[in-house]
């Protein structure tokens, strides 16, 4: 069965939307198999986006992730990695099609309220980054 990590940006966690986010992806059909509400490191920032550390959106993506509490997850089901992102919607909230989060809820790409792992790489990635093994159930 195949997992991915979800996050709530600091945007999303400060907007309330959390329970909508979580109750979006749980009347899908996909099974949350961990959660919690953190504050992230800029040194965990700088690792979770190290493949846009050339970009020059670099520092402000940095700032903004940190920049409040975000609600990081681990769900699990079938196709999850690529539903899930399909669920997200295009990065840019201009382009997402609405009835996905970023197509309701967000106007800029600064501020795209959810980030989602993009591949089987990167959800193990991500997942190794944000939990440990006995916090997942
Ligand atoms: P996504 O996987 O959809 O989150 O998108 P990316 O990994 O390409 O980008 C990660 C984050 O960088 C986005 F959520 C927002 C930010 N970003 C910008 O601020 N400007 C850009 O031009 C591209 C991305």
């Amino acid at each position: 069965m195949e997992k991915t990590f979800l996050m709530v940006k600091p945007d999303g966690v400060k907007r309330n939307l959390i329970g909508e986010i979580v109750s979006r992806f749980e009347k899908k059909g996909y099974n949350l198999v961990g959660a919690k509400l953190m504050q992230i490191s800029p040194e965990l920032a700088q690792e979770h986006y190290g493949e846009h550390k050339e970009r020059p959106f670099f520092g402000e993506l940095v700032e903004f992730i940190t920049s409040g509490p975000v609600f990081a997850m681990v769900w699990e089901g079938e196709n999850v990695i690529s539903t899930a992102r399909f669920m997200m919607g295009a990065t840019n909230p201009a382009e997402a099609t609405p009835g996905t989060v970023r197509g309701d809820y967000a106007i800029t790409v600064g501020e795209n309220i959810i980030h989602g792992s993009d591949s089987p790489e990167s959800a193990e990635r991500e997942i190794g980054l944000f939990f440990k093994e006995e916090e997942l159930v």
